[in-house]
């Protein structure tokens, strides 16, 4: 049986909370509460959501251990970091 996914927010031009820790194989939910469109693009290459939209939600199951960061490409300002263990 697969674990519950974790949630996370998107929301006032950041993301929340900024840093997720997730088991691998385990799925992160994000949903953009803004009334702008994000991303969330990983700096390695190995996720891109591409653009949110508002009220919209992205889920990504993560299989590969490790620490990535990610920004919104179209809010560079905007980081996250997804710790899989
Ligand atoms: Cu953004």
């Amino acid at each position: 049986m697969a674990a519950a996914a974790v949630h996370a927010n998107i929301r006032n031009l950041a993301f929340v909370p900024a840093t997720i820790q997730v088991a691998a194989g385990g799925e992160v939910v994000w949903t953009n509460h803004d009334a702008v469109a994000h991303s969330l693009t990983a700096v390695d290459g190995s996720f891109d959501s591409g653009l949110i939209q508002p009220g919209a939600t992205w889920r990504h199951t993560f299989r590969r251990a490790g620490t990535f960061a990610f920004h919104c490409t179209p809010h560079p300002f905007m980081h996250g970091t997804v710790v899989v263990r």
